[in-house]
């Protein structure tokens, strides 16, 4: 099942159920004005079964925009926890490749904090590439939403935009290659009922269009990520609360190549077949 925030016509917030290819079910008719609360409900499922039988209002996919399922959610992220992008951070980096190559293999994984709710790009919104850094890429991540529990409750995309030559500097530069305006982007809808074996199955796919033409395309699978996704959860929730849930990131499987850098109009684009499709436009910020 698959759940989405959008914005009608007359401008309306609305929590809605993505019915098939491209129709929307209006679930604010059913009483549901907000997405935190059918994350935190227990039977979230069943209950998205009984709203999927009733007659609610249904909008066509291209008459609504929708918005980033992100309500008051912190988002979080995970690194290194594919060895592709283990590799490339150690080629990037002579000061930081030991940092590296000590967190992929750790017990402790790397967690950073990635963005504010309020400051998350939704899906054909901008993302942004900063004016001080000269190598920016996007990273096309599988996200997982937990509740206040710190319980999986879905599944959705997520782009961690990354400046490589500001993390490649030096580590204690991360947050600035990492943490600027409009370098998070998640959407565009939230996948509830799946199990973290049947995510392992899914594929996610990167395509950086320039001028309308494909310059950069990868792929990779869910089941290349080295740790486990309760272990990674795990972590996040140590000492720590989350009282409307967050979003953690689960780290970047694909990494264009040395000669790669992200340009102002590019179209980035992330699919995952299990979920659908992350489509941002770049702009300088
Ligand atoms: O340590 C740097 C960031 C790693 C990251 O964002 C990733 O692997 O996806
Ligand atoms: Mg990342």
């Amino acid at each position: 099942m698959k759940i989405c925030r959008f914005l009608t016509s007359q401008t309306e917030t609305r929590v809605g159920l993505l019915t098939g290819e491209d129709q929307i079910l209006d679930l604010s008719e059913a009483g549901v004005n907000n997405l935190t609360f059918l994350l935190e409900t227990k039977d979230a499922l069943e209950q998205l079964e009984i709203f999927s039988q009733q007659r609610l209002a249904r909008f066509p996919l291209n008459q609504i925009q929708l918005l980033s399922p992100i309500e008051r959610q912190e988002v979080w992220a995970a690194g290194v926890t594919y060895l592709r992008s283990k590799k490339a951070r150690m080629e990037e980096s002579n000061f930081s490749a030991n940092a590296y190559d000590r967190a992929y293999s750790a017990q402790r994984p790397e967690i950073f904090f990635k963005s504010l709710p309020e400051k998350v790009v939704g899906p054909g919104e901008p993302v942004g590439i900063r004016t001080d850094a000269q190598w920016n890429v996007p990273e096309p991540e599988l996200a997982l939403l937990i509740n206040s529990q710190g319980t999986i409750v879905g599944y959705t995309i997520g782009n961690d935009m990354s400046s490589r030559d500001i993390e490649g500097e030096n580590l204690l530069y991360l947050p600035q290659a990492k943490i600027y305006h409009r370098s998070c982007a998640v959407g565009p809808c939230i996948v509830v009922g799946s199990t973290e074996t049947v995510a392992r199955t899914w594929t996610i796919t990167l395509q950086i269009y320039r001028k309308g033409r494909i310059i950069f395309e990868g792929q990779t699978t869910v089941d290349q990520i080295k740790r486990r996704f309760e272990e990674l959860v795990s972590y996040l929730c140590r000492s720590q609360t989350f009282p409307y849930g967050a979003v953690l990131l689960t780290g970047t499987g694909i990494v264009p190549g040395e000669n790669f850098t992200l340009r102002a109009e590019d179209r980035v684009r992330i699919e995952v077949n299990g979920i659908g499709v992350l489509e941002n436009t770049v702009i300088l910020v």
